[in-house]
């Protein structure tokens, strides 16, 4: 059976990593069997989590581990979409991985003291104090570093969460009317937005690109359907701060 290997559950959401909760996502999604072994990116091949373990073989990457999936246990998610589909597909895919995400990740390592002190206290659970916050403090440094080689970490604020917001309203707008992110039919952009969703909307830090996205109530909807859905087990997603 597959290993799943990722961080701790927090904040009644699958993941508090918009990665791992994506790919626990797919998995469910694809009714793919799997168990979950809790662990830090320091153990991860390439020091990013998710990574899985299959038939011996240790995968890292959500994209390239769905891939894996899709040719090793089959494609029930995509094969239906028509090449526009799949193009609008990986179009959505990069806004929501390689854009909001870096946003909603400046909000929690970047922006306020009690935002930090949340995310930390979600990401590094598992650890002993006083390692949990010396190994905090090395990450923070570390994603610090990340975000500006993106360049997002150089802004001011506000032009951060005014990037987010952009992308939040066109997420709203693609997703009204409809029940998954390219119509009736779930496909695998589903568990990309609702990782990254998720913890936007269902993750107790505070920003004003989240309070813009709790007034969208096509985001909040299908965010509730998702979870209804894939992980009924984990209840309503407890919206607000
Ligand atoms: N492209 C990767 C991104 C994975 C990723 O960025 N994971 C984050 C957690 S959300 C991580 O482990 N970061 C630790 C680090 O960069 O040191 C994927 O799709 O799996």
């Amino acid at each position: 059976m597959i290993t799943l290997h990722q961080f701790p559950r927090a904040w009644n959401i699958p993941n508090p990593s918009q990665f791992c909760a994506k790919l626990e996502t797919y998995l469910r999604m694809a009714g793919i069997e799997y168990r979950i072994a809790e662990t830090l990116p320091i153990y991860a091949p390439f020091g990013k989590l998710p990574f899985i373990e299959d038939n011996g073989q240790k995968l890292a990457d959500s994209r390239v581990i769905i891939c894996y999936l899709q040719q090793h246990y089959g494609d029930s998610l995509d094969g239906h979409l028509s090449a526009e589909k799949s193009a609008r597909s990986l179009a959505w895919q990069r806004l929501l991985e390689e854009h909001l995400y870096w946003v909603c990740m400046y909000s929690r390592w970047q922006y306020g003291a009690e935002n930090w002190r949340i995310n930390k206290r979600a990401i590094f659970q598992g650890l002993p104090q006083p390692l949990a916050d010396l190994v905090a403090a090395r990450y923070r440094l570390r994603i610090k570093g990340q975000m500006r080689g993106h360049g997002i970490g150089r802004l001011p604020a506000a032009q951060v969460f005014e990037l987010g917001r952009r992308d939040v309203a066109a997420v709203s707008a693609a997703l009204h009317g409809k029940t998954f992110l390219l119509g009736d039919r779930p496909s695998s952009v589903d568990a990309s937005a609702y990782g990254v969703l998720i913890n936007l909307l269902a993750c107790p830090v505070t920003s004003p690109v989240k309070d813009y996205a709790l007034t969208q109530s096509a985001l909040v909807d299908y965010c509730r359907r998702m979870q209804f859905r894939y992980f009924p087990e984990l209840g309503e997603p407890q919206f607000g701060a």
